[in-house]
């Protein structure tokens, strides 16, 4: 096999980029892997810090991989070299343009890995880039769902390495293909490569009917962590307590009550994702699998888990950036319209929140 079909690439270096490069670097050392930037600034911070990325444990322990290969992506040409295996961890808002660019080099030999949360990515991908290739130019589509929180680390005592990250709460990658038809082969050198980083990403490959309700059973628990976090600007770990003592406040401009709890989230969402999933009636396994107290037990344990981290979402937030509520919240209020079903009040009500949150002066609310 040619190095260069064994090569990745990573598009996006946030949280979740930097963890599987550094895994890749640990386990894999001989493996080529290239670090793509969506923004020239954080390229050129990069490779001005020597292509280093900083796995922090505690205060005394940091490790530290450095000599990635790395590329910006306006630098990116149809005659730049193919990508074989491209692994894309930008969040779901921000991966149709760079994918879209990348997209020449890319052909019917190549694989990309999906890592956003939520659901709907894909679909766009379909509609607006690949729908103007043949068929048997389309590289093969596989989705990843990352159960390990991973979360950014500044310390503001003394300057870190800017590309630096944090674990919190490890959990299972899953992957399997978006293709009903298609099966990951065992020796495809992408699948490889990540089974190498055993512990660290603990990957477990999946059929495609196991990897759809694993991708929904996250959606479940993002939808519930993700925005309760964001309007009660808490960390992971509150939201048992706002659950047990409906101890916060109502918002007072938004009119966000404390009503809003994982259970009545949970509520709405559980019919849902009940009604997609289409679950063969007479299963007690399955009903009770995917029962609203079930789906409640998950979604606190997981925030438990990560408790002293904010979420994904309630990170956008505060830094000022677009968040993937279009994929969690308003990929579920469309399918409930889609199937007949109730709307989801509270999570619309959410999603308008945290979509629209800023006044026209800019002025967060
Ligand atoms: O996936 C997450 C996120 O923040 O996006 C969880 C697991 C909820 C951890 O915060």
């Amino acid at each position: 096999m040619l190095l260069s079909d064994r090569a990745i690439h990573i598009l996006g270096v946030g949280n979740l980029g930097k963890y599987v490069a550094h895994a890749l670097a640990t386990h894999y050392p001989r493996l080529p892997v290239t670090l793509i930037f969506r923004k020239k600034d954080s390229y050129d911070k990069f490779v001005d810090g020597g292509r280093k990325i900083t796995k922090w444990v505690d205060e005394h322990t940091q490790d530290s991989k450095s000599g990635f290969r790395a590329e910006w992506i306006g630098q990116s040409r149809p005659g730049s070299p193919h990508i074989s295996n491209l692994i894309v961890a930008t969040k779901g808002q921000q991966t149709l343009t760079p994918v879209g660019f990348l997209s020449p080099r890319l052909d019917r030999n190549s694989t990309v890995l999906l890592l956003q949360n939520g659901m709907g990515v894909k679909e766009e991908l379909d509609s607006q880039i690949l729908a103007f290739r043949s068929p048997e130019h389309r590289p093969s589509y596989w989705a990843g769902v990352c159960s390990t929180g991973v979360f950014g680390r500044g310390d503001p005592t003394r300057p870190v390495c800017p590309f630096t990250f944090q674990v919190a709460g490890t959990g299972p990658l899953n992957i399997g293909p978006f293709s009903e038809s298609q099966e990951i082969e065992k020796k495809h050198p992408l699948r490889r490569a990540l089974e190498k980083c055993h512990p660290t990403l603990r990957t477990e490959f999946l059929d495609n009917e196991k990897i759809k309700l694993a991708r929904l059973r996250k959606l479940v628990m993002n939808a519930v962590i993700n925005p309760l976090t964001v309007v009660h600007r808490c960390p992971n770990g509150w939201l048992r307590s706002l659950e047990r003592f409906r101890a916060l406040p109502d918002h007072p401009v938004t009119g966000i009550t404390a009503e809003y709890r994982p259970s009545s989230l949970v509520a709405e969402i559980g019919p849902i994702v009940r009604a997609v999933l289409d679950l063969p009636s007479g299963n007690p396994k399955l009903d009770e699998a995917w029962s609203d107290l079930a789906l409640l037990r998950e979604a606190l344990l997981l925030a438990d888990r990560t408790g002293e981290n904010q979420s994904s979402m309630l990170q956008d937030v505060e830094g000022g950036r677009e968040t993937e509520i279009d994929y969690i919240c308003g990929w579920l209020i469309k399918k409930a319209r889609e199937l007949g079903l109730k709307c989801p009040r509270g999570t619309q009500n959410l999603y308008h929140y945290i979509k629209f949150r800023k006044w026209e002066n800019g002025e967060e609310l």
